[in-house]
């Protein structure tokens, strides 16, 4: 099945044949969501930047960049509904501030603050970052079946009926985790959809190295359908997860989306892509730019120069304020360690906590 994709990459609206049957999806938005579409791409673009700057000035620990895949994230995460639960990888920050997530939680995790991150349930059911590759897709796959066990999917009610879309990229789906977890969703028809970024490369490695077929042709060996879209266009995004999502919630098993597109930066702020790969590849998806193509379409239909004015300065804001705010985040406090242990008050752990103080209070007075 040939990719799916509604806009060029120059943003005209030029559906393929394999769009067809998504077109009605689109119908869903309106144009008040395609500016929210563009505004959420534009800011977390400014966003991104300004980690990357965090980082090199030693604000932060390390920064995982999302630079390019905005649209597979955005479009993916509109589709979901209030409800359903989000498992991301490592680099899904826009899902998170979609669903309600303070970027500048993120940012806590990246200096080291926090051992962990936020609690689902307050932040739009987006659970924990995942660095351990692929093990996101284990906990997915459990998730849902767990809806099923307790009744909370395919009652017929989309607006109460619950499911799960779960985020790994191209070299996570080699894992061991990700075919069991693909294993175990297609025995039990999960409600669940298999969001995989195909952003071409796992660090260093290719993903021509990674698999002999289109990823998306993987999902038939497990007997659940696969489709590639056009990840850099973000109606794609959106018209494809909303329609495996609604299957899923109405019980009609899980799905796995190949998103095509390009990891514009470094894997992290730790590597440099420059020793392992060509400008001319990185140039040919740099003309293919999600943001850019969408801003096009959006000026075909009539949007107006002062909203993009707005959408940057509002990115500006936004980028600024995320900078006052990472600055002042400080570390938890050494009681942290103990917090978590046990849900209730445990006597072992007070004489732990106790002794901890005792033996940091021994030092008061000394020269550092
Ligand atoms: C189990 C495991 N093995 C190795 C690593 C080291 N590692 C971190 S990211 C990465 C590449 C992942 O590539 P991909 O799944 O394509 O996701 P992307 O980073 O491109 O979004 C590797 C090998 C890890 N975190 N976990
Ligand atoms: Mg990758």
């Amino acid at each position: 099945m040939p990719t799916v994709s509604f806009l060029t990459a120059e943003g005209e609206f030029l559906p393929s044949e394999s769009a067809e049957e998504f077109v009605p999806y689109l119908d869903r938005l309106s144009e008040d969501d395609y500016r929210r579409f563009y505004r959420d791409m534009a800011v977390m673009r400014r966003f991104d930047t300004e980690a990357a700057n965090l980082q090199r000035q030693g604000q932060l620990a390390l920064w995982v960049p999302s630079h390019g895949q905005e649209a597979a994230q955005v479009g993916s995460a509109y589709a979901a509904r209030p409800q359903d639960h989000i498992f991301p990888s490592y680099r899904e920050h826009v899902v998170g501030m979609i669903r309600g997530l303070d970027v500048v939680d993120i940012l806590r995790l990246l200096r080291g603050a926090t051992m962990g991150g936020w609690k689902p349930e307050e932040h739009g059911n987006f659970h924990l970052y995942t660095l351990v590759l692929a093990a996101q897709t284990l906990h997915a796959t459990g998730y849902a079946m767990g809806m099923q066990f307790d009744g909370q999917t395919a009652t017929g009610n989309p607006d109460t009926d619950e499911a799960v879309i779960v985020y790994f990229g191209d070299g996570a789906s080699s894992q061991g985790d990700a075919n069991e977890a693909l294993v175990f969703a297609a025995s039990y028809q999960t409600p669940q959809v298999f969001f995989l970024q195909n952003n071409h490369w796992a660090i260093s490695v290719p993903v021509s190295r990674q698999s002999r077929t289109p990823l998306y042709q993987r999902a038939s060996g497990f007997g659940i359908p696969g489709t590639q879209i056009d990840g850099n266009d973000v109606l794609a995004s959106f018209a494809v997860t909303a329609k495996s999502l609604d299957d899923a919630r109405a019980g009609r098993g899980p799905a796995l989306i190949e998103a095509l597109t390009y990891r514009i930066g470094a894997h992290t702020t730790a590597d440099d892509p420059t020793k392992y790969r060509d400008a001319e590849d990185l140039a040919y998806w740099v003309a293919r730019d999600p943001i850019i193509r969408f801003r096009r379409y959006l000026t075909d239909l009539g949007v107006g120069g002062d909203f993009f004015t707005s959408v940057d300065e509002e990115a500006a804001d936004f980028a600024s304020d995320v900078r006052r705010r990472a600055l002042e985040i400080r570390g938890p406090g050494r009681s942290v360690i103990f917090d978590n242990v046990y849900a209730e008050p445990h006597p072992l752990i007070e004489e732990q906590k106790a002794w901890l103080d005792r033996y940091e209070a021994s030092f008061e007075g000394e020269e550092a």
